[in-house]
């Protein structure tokens, strides 16, 4: 049986601040009507996908905090998306901002089947940026302090005939991320991104933002002999420039096609999951190649 598929990401342009939930669906649903007309089983959204990026912003007033968070997928304004999806018989992978009944945030990710139930999920692991307010920067990165670590670990789901992990934005960036994600059998990895184009503490790397994240996700396709969907939320929001440059990635570590604008953009491509044995069973054989008994720094505890 192939396992040759079209894949689609679903990049958003900017959500402002007073952009309600129902008007950034309606564009989610938008673009996964013709993720459907272009023949996608699968479509990607970015991180955070359903508010502005609110980290921007230094909060203390949890009322204030809490707005940007979900408290139940779906909820009355993201179910016709989940409607649709089923409708249309088309998966799709949706970030969020998650607070749990026990009262715990985190920056997380969903998969949805084609039958629009949730298969699988993920909390992001490397939260970027600080905890408290730093006055010296043009906008704050206050991950650290709006959200917890995730601890759902790197898992890979059986979905869409084979094996697929979740990642999300700075994750991306980690050998680890992708190597771990590699080892628990991966082979398409899906994930979005908030990265703004000015980097307060090192802004002479400005110039060199597409260049990171297409570096990232090439190297770790190819290292690890897996296909990935990279979806920005991407333009000027609220004053900050965010890059756009959503990927599809081959195994080989090829850009398969690539956004060219940093508005409400889909791009597509085939797929084809066996392509993955080409890099694992090859140069990357993890079980006859790796040498972990060398590794032991990786997971030793950081200093
Ligand atoms: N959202 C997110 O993780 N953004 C980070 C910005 C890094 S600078 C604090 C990224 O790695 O793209």
């Amino acid at each position: 049986m192939s396992r040759k598929f079209i894949v689609a990401g679903a990049q958003l342009g900017p959500i402002a601040r007073d952009e309600s939930r129902v008007s950034a669906v309606a564009r989610m649903i938008d673009l996964m009507t013709l993720a459907h007309a272009r023949g996608a089983r699968l479509v990607v959204f970015p991180e955070l996908a359903l508010t502005t990026f609110f980290p921007r912003w230094f909060m203390e007033d949890s009322a204030e905090i809490n707005a940007y968070f979900e408290t139940e997928m779906p909820s009355a304004e993201t179910l016709p998306l989940f409607e649709k999806a089923a409708e249309l018989g088309i998966g799709f992978h949706l970030g969020y901002a998650e607070l749990t009944a026990e009262g715990r945030h985190f920056n997380t990710a969903i998969l949805v089947d084609q039958t629009g139930k949730i298969v699988g999920k993920y909390r992001k692991i490397h939260l970027p940026g600080h905890r408290e307010h730093e006055d010296w920067r043009p906008f704050q990165h206050l991950e650290k302090r709006y959200f917890e670590k995730g601890d759902t670990g790197f898992r890979v789901f059986d979905a869409f005939d084979g094996k697929v992990g979740m990642c999300i934005c700075n994750d991306r960036r980690w050998p680890e991320t992708w190597r771990v994600l590699g080892l628990n059998g991966a082979e398409l990895v899906v994930l979005g991104y908030n990265t703004p184009f000015h980097y307060p503490p090192a802004p002479s790397h400005d110039h060199l933002q597409y260049f990171h994240n297409e570096l990232s996700v090439q190297a770790s396709c190819y290292q690890n002999g897996m296909w990935a969907v990279s979806v920005a939320k991407a333009g000027r929001e609220e004053g900050c420039d965010l890059i756009g440059g959503s990927v599809i990635v081959s195994p080989l570590g090829e850009v398969v096609t690539r956004a060219t604008t940093v508005g409400d953009e889909l791009i597509t491509a085939t797929i084809d999951l066996d392509r993955c044995a080409e890099i694992k069973e090859n140069i990357f054989a993890f079980a006859k190649h790796r040498e972990p008994e060398e590794y032991a720094a990786i997971t030793a505890p950081k200093t």
